[in-house]
């Protein structure tokens, strides 16, 4: 994916479009050259996914032209205002008639918002990618606009990838190979540990005797479960009964599990459980 263009947009008024002349000549000058403009609605609309956008709300469309061909897009950029959400709290974004109905996705994280857009084929059209909302405000402003493209040369260049390498991928903490992160993954290692007396059981002992200790999970060697990569796969308690948490690789299976049940988000430093890793076969 590259970047097409940087720019930054200060306080646009949104009583206005921006679509001038002026930009309109340099774009057809520019090969994939992007414009962003915007308007107030007037009246209610129902978008793509069948969230009503309010009257008052302003329509911010990001558009391109001499488009050279591409797949999908991403646009990052800070706003003082809130996107308009849907009923899961993401932002709603429209794809426009380059891709037709693409996939998208939009997500806020304060001023911060990443909008990405994916489609099945690659489009040359020149016109709109997307449309998003903005909650009704008297004045807009969008800054650090960034946006990227996928092209046709990313796409073979990823096919290249997959077709000179054997490349399969795991979820860190994943035992049982069912690509979540559940409470069996937990006891799966917890089981391992036991069989090698209760405390600790090194990575390439594991290995060593994948089938021994894990007879029950399907992973393709030990670092699978080693949640910290520290080389090791520890009990919660050593055999005196000491606390060992902050270094148990179960422990850490299950809090990732109690944490992403209840809509948390798991952050815990130095550990990866939930990642997945690409690895060559
Ligand atoms: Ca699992
Ligand atoms: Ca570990």
């Amino acid at each position: 994916m590259k970047t097409m263009i940087k720019k930054t947009i200060a306080s646009l008024m949104a009583m206005a479009t921006v679509t001038t002349c002026a930009s309109a000549l340099v774009s057809a000058e520019e090969a994939n050259a992007i414009d962003i403009s915007y308007k107030t609605l007037e009246e209610s609309i129902v978008a793509n996914d069948g969230t009503t956008i309010p009257a008052g709300a302003v329509a911010v469309d990001v558009s391109i032209s001499g488009n050279t061909g591409m797949s999908g897009t991403a646009l990052e950029f800070s706003v003082d205002s809130k996107l308009v959400k849907d009923s899961n709290g993401m932002a709603v974004v429209d794809s426009g008639n380059v891709f037709g109905r693409a996939a998208t996705s939009g997500a806020q994280n304060g001023n911060k918002v990443v909008i990405s857009e994916a489609a099945g084929e690659m489009s040359n059209a020149d016109g709109t990618l997307f449309t998003f909302y903005l909650e009704e405000s008297s004045d807009v402003s969008i800054v650090d606009v960034k946006i990227s493209v996928v092209t046709e040369e990313d796409i073979n260049q990823a096919i290249d990838t997959y077709s000179t390498r054997a490349l399969a991928t795991y979820i860190v903490g994943d035992a049982d190979g069912d690509r979540r992160i559940a409470v069996e993954d937990a006891v799966i290692v917890l089981g391992a540990i036991a069989k090698a007396g209760g405390t600790i059981l090194p990575v390439s002992e594991a290995n060593n005797n994948l089938s021994y200790y894990f007879p029950e999970a399907n992973m393709p060697f030990a670092e699978v479960v080693d949640g910290n990569d520290d080389g090791y796969i520890m009990n919660p308690y050593d055999s005196q009964g000491n606390v060992l948490e902050e270094y148990s690789d179960p422990q850490q299976i299950l809090t990732y599990y109690a944490q992403t049940a209840a809509a948390l988000t798991y952050n815990v430093e130095g550990w990866y459980i939930g990642e997945e890793v690409r690895y060559r076969i």
